[in-house]
């Protein structure tokens, strides 16, 4: 009998793949103390949404609310930890690494948890919030000099700068894209974790798998619009059901 609540055609089935894609969203830094997108925002914060603020025309309508937003998120991200789901894919990752499996980690977060966490194949479809780029040029910018200005100006052209992270309307990172897509086609295994799956291109990529053969897992306390179609589903946090996962793989094999 399992003393865990995985399906033995699971186990096996992670155990046999020759490729596991795992896509993660916001869910999986929740139990690290940091917001969701779609959840109610707290504090200062409370009157805007996501979609107000993360968007080019609302930098362009009020620069110093956004650049401070995300000064505030940056400050938020700096104090929080790995969660055991962050160290439980790590831990996979070294698991199928070490049999010779391919293993890709595709994050929407910003937040840099999974490489902090020990993840080294982590493919960053949304940015980075610790990076700084020009809005005019686009050029990763390192250091500026000491300012009150907020935001900052460039120190190449004079122009603003913003979060090296992708907003509405603009273009995913092409290679990283690509990167997920293959994955995506490629594994025999696809997780999905922590995330709605509102927002595209990244909610196709566990359609993209299925379409192609993948067995796709959910793992998410709330129904997605891909609860129906995965081959299997868990409702509970990432921090709860990733560890007793890792646990019932590596048990006896
Ligand atoms: C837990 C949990 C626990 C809680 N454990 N789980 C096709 C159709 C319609 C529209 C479009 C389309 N293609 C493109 C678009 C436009 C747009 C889009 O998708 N709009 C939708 C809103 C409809 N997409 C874009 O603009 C993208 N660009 C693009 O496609 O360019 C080409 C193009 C442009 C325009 C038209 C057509 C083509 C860019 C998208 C950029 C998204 N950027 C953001 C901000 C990043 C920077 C920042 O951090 O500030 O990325 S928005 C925000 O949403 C962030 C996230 O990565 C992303 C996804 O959110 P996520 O991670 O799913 O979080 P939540 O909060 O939604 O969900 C959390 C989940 O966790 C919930 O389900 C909880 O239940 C769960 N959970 N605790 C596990 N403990």
């Amino acid at each position: 009998m399992n003393d865990h609540p995985f399906p033995t055609q699971l186990i096996q089935e992670l155990r046999q793949a020759g490729h596991i894609a795992i896509l993660t969203g916001a869910g999986i830094s929740a139990e690290s103390g940091v917001p969701t997108f779609r959840d109610a925002q707290t504090g200062l914060w409370a009157r805007y949404s996501p979609e107000e603020l993360a968007t080019p025309q609302a930098f362009r309508r009020n620069p110093r609310l956004v650049w401070e937003w995300y000064a505030w998120r940056r400050e938020l991200v700096a104090k929080a930890e790995p969660n055991p789901g962050h160290l439980a894919l790590a831990q996979l990752e070294a698991y199928f690494t070490a049999r010779n499996g391919r293993f890709t980690l595709i994050t929407q977060n910003v937040d840099g948890l999974h490489q902090r966490a020990g993840s080294q194949n982590v493919i960053e479809l949304h940015g980075n919030i610790n990076r700084t780029k020009c809005f005019e040029e686009e050029v990763i910018v390192e250091a500026w000099p000491p300012t009150d200005d907020v935001p900052p100006a460039c120190p190449y052209c004079g122009g603003y700068l913003r979060p090296d992270v992708v907003w509405f309307g603009e273009n995913l990172p092409a290679a990283a894209l690509v990167a997920a897509s293959t994955a995506a086609q490629m594994c025999d295994v696809f997780l999905s974790i922590g995330t709605s799956g509102l927002v595209q291109p990244a909610a196709s990529l566990p359609y993209l798998a299925l379409r192609h053969g993948a067995v796709v897992v959910e793992i998410n306390p709330d129904e997605t619009s891909l609860t129906a179609q995965a081959t299997y589903v868990f409702n509970g946090p990432a921090g709860q059901v990733l560890p007793v996962l890792w646990q019932a793989l590596t048990l006896n094999s």
